[in-house]
């Protein structure tokens, strides 16, 4: 029923990443601490009956940041995506390569969630490698992902 409403806010979201935000259950979190778009391969959809979430294998996120301010990045790793209210896998598998988009809350505690996935090209590249946050000499302490929240 509200497909072409949902379609003209995704035809705008590249243009202005704001416009349909407060019909996100999100919005209710407040302005998340930060956003990332990070490419990888999912490992699993998620699965109501055993409440397990989509798990993606993602690249190094050599840009992450801690919940002190700290730009420690987060190495490759197999992490699990609660999705928001309202982000489609249809047509996704397990296998799959994707650019996935997640918003990150660090207050009141440790929570992320996808709220956009895009499925990419088969033969795209992936390199699953440690993290290199800038700044680093290679002793930096990257993070795993926050404690898992609501
Ligand atoms: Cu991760």
């Amino acid at each position: 029923m509200n497909r072409s409403l949902v379609a003209v806010c995704l035809a705008f979201a590249s243009l202005a990443s704001t416009a349909c935000n407060r019909t996100e259950p999100t919005a209710s979190r407040g302005q998340p601490s930060a956003i990332y778009t990070v490419r990888g391969i999912v490992e699993a959809l998620p699965n109501p009956e055993k409440r397990t979430p989509l798990e993606v294998r993602h690249e190094a996120i050599d840009n992450f940041v801690d919940s002190t301010g700290a730009v420690v990045g987060m190495h490759a790793m197999v992490m699990p995506f609660p999705l928001a209210e309202g982000v489609s896998l249809e047509g996704i598998e397990p296998g799959d390569k994707v650019e996935l988009t997640f918003a990150v809350w660090w207050e009141p505690k440790g929570h992320w969630e996808a709220t956009k996935i895009v499925e990419l090209p088969p033969d795209t590249p992936l390199t699953f490698r440690r993290a290199n946050p800038p700044g680093a000499a290679g002793e930096a302490t990257p993070s795993e992902p926050p404690a898992r929240g609501g």
